[in-house]
């Protein structure tokens, strides 16, 4: 299966290890790899176990296997690659331990030192349980956390000399545009480790050539030329590579700036609006283990709507997904795996060692994105407690010392007292008018009142209505405004929109939320068929009457935002 539109490591020769797997699922995990006989079914990977019917509830442990082989007379170090698995993994090559990964939502490598030719066995004992080894994934999250390998894997052969880490970060000075060049070379597997070079090239134009030290490490400023800027309206991307000897990297990237003034929040220097939707990695038949071909119909859905914006609630989502953002122009707010934490978790060295792993990967693996314009953390968190603001301070330098070009948020529901909102760029809240307090009369008022409360307690920055929705159970209708049908989800979207539209100080909204989710049955009971039933399409992607008012919504002048608010 696909992981990615480009191929970052064009030059390496590769084994794709999606397809039928041997699979195990266990109560309780085993401190070795079954026999090979042990196994009396197979599973689709990628994929979730929860989406074989027999296992739909499983939770516990699973054992996946398989065998893989390079073309014969291959022999030499390997990288394993694994796009994601949920939730915690051991790998397994030849009966030895040689990886382990926490954390469903960011790749891992591994790399082996060695691997002789022929065949090898490769076996993944795979965790869905929840428990404080594992904090970021929380069982009374609102939707279902499924186990399994998630997103797309596959086995490389390295070079000698290899290129372990790089980045091409498009910067701008005044007019110009440079591009800031960083490359870590591995030559733990060559003979010599003398000085090397890097060329680097931008499309067809060679940019210039950057030294690499006895350390193995090159890093320079090159003049990126003239470029065409990316934009939601023309999303023109460019791809960058820079070559070593015998390996290539190369990614995908876009010319544009993303920067707040006052309450605005500026695309290329320009005030920008964001109309978009949460957006859950979920299918029926699949879970999070979405395949290219959803991705892409998700991506003609949003352009159908009018939407230009996806909060990737709530973890960092899939790459493929990001590369059709890029191609496609929609703008994205990726955030960690976190939901409603409590500040006793947040206190735990787990949960921070956890999330500060997971930001580096994340801002590593997916900041070249032209697409993502916020990074975001710690969704309806207990940042009304004073001792969170040192958490919350420790991500946003975090974030900003690894990216200084986006802005950072995070997503409150507890606006009176927040005591956060000063740490960020921008200030984000999640409410329900209409849903969860009062009803649809009452919901614009209510908007409102929470717009006027945001503006004042959130100093001059931007502002996002980054959740607020109705229950709709798809096909459900009535004369009446009745909670819980299409109709009434509806009207409140329209209704809540047009306050946002109408406000001079809102900047973007995210509505909950594109389609309906499978929930945790942890909270069974607040939602009907256990799904989180606020999609403004059903699960399969059916629209509901939402989906037409919000589109229309979204088709009406926003009333630009003021600077600061008077
Ligand atoms: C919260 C949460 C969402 C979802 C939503 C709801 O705001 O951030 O993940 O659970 O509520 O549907 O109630």
């Amino acid at each position: 299966m696909q992981e990615r539109l480009i191929t970052v490591f064009p030059a390496r020769t590769r084994v794709d290890l999606s397809g039928l797997w041997d699979f195990l699922p266990l109560a309780k995990p085993t401190a070795r790899p079954p026999r090979p006989a042990a196994y009396h079914e197979k599973l689709a990977v990628p994929g979730v176990w929860e989406c074989a019917f027999r296992h739909f509830s499983h939770r516990g442990f699973g054992w996946y296997r398989r065998m893989f082989q390079f073309p014969p007379g291959t022999t030499g170090a390997v990288r394993l690659h694994f796009g994601a698995v949920s939730h915690t993994v051991d790998v397994w090559v030849d009966g030895k331990q040689v990886g382990r990964h926490t954390g469903a939502h960011t790749a891992f490598d591994v790399v082996l030192p060695h691997l002789a030719a022929g065949p090898h066995e490769l076996c993944l004992q795979i965790g869905n349980t929840f428990g404080p080894h594992n904090p970021l994934i929380v069982e009374h999250q609102d939707i279902h956390l499924y186990g399994g390998p998630t997103r797309a894997l596959y086995a490389e052969v390295l070079p000698d000399v290899r290129i372990a880490r790089a980045s091409a970060i498009p910067t701008r000075e005044g007019h110009r545009w440079w591009l800031d060049v960083s490359v870590t070379l591995d030559r733990s597997g060559a003979a010599t480790k003398g000085p090397a070079e890097i060329t680097i090239t931008l499309d067809d134009r060679t940019l210039g050539r950057v030294p690499v030290g006895r350390n193995g490490r090159g890093s320079a400023r090159l003049a990126a030329g003239p470029v065409e800027l990316w934009s939601p309206d023309r999303p023109r991307l460019y791809t960058v590579r820079l070559a070593a000897d015998d390996d290539v990297w190369q990614e995908r990237i876009g010319f544009r700036t993303i920067a707040t003034r006052g309450r605005q929040l500026l695309l290329n220097g320009e005030p920008l609006i964001l109309k978009g939707v949460n957006r859950h990695e979920f299918h029926p038949d699949f879970g999070p283990a979405l395949p290219l071909a959803v991705h892409l119909r998700d991506i003609e859905i949003l352009k159908e709507l009018g939407a230009n914006f996806v909060r990737g609630s709530h973890y960092p989502n899939d790459p493929l997904f990001l590369d059709l953002c890029d191609e496609s122009g929609i703008l994205f707010w990726e955030e960690l795996s976190h939901w409603g934490t409590r500040l006793d978790v947040m206190r735990t060295p787990e949960f921070m060692k956890q999330s500060l792993a997971q930001l580096d990967e994340m801002v590593e693996q997916h900041r070249h994105h032209p697409s993502i314009v916020l990074w975001g953390m710690l969704n309806e968190a207990d940042t009304d407690k004073p001792a969170a603001r040192r958490i919350v301070k420790t991500f946003v330098d975090r974030f900003h010392a690894l990216d200084a070009t986006r802005p950072v948020t995070f997503a409150s529901n507890r606006l009176e007292k927040d005591c956060c909102l000063d740490l960020v760029d921008v200030v984000a809240l999640n409410t329900y008018p209409g849903w969860y307090s009062g009803d649809l009369p009452d919901c614009e008022a209510l908007t409102r009142d929470r717009v006027d409360l945001l503006v004042r307690r959130s100093g001059n920055k931007p502002l996002i209505l980054s959740e607020f929705g109705a229950a709709a159970l798809s096909g459900v209708r009535s004369l009446e405004m009745r909670k819980w049908t299409e109709n009434f989800q509806a009207e409140l979207l329209r209704r809540v929109i047009g306050v946002a539209q109408n406000s001079r100080t809102i900047s973007g909204v995210a509505l909950w939320q594109f389609c309906d989710v499978r929930t945790s049955r942890a909270i069974w009971n607040s939602r009907a068929r256990e799904y989180n039933n606020k999609g403004i399409l059903s699960e399969r992607r059916e629209p509901k009457l939402g989906f037409y008012a919000v589109k229309e919504a979204f088709s009406k002048p926003w009333k630009p935002v003021r600077q600061s608010t008077p």
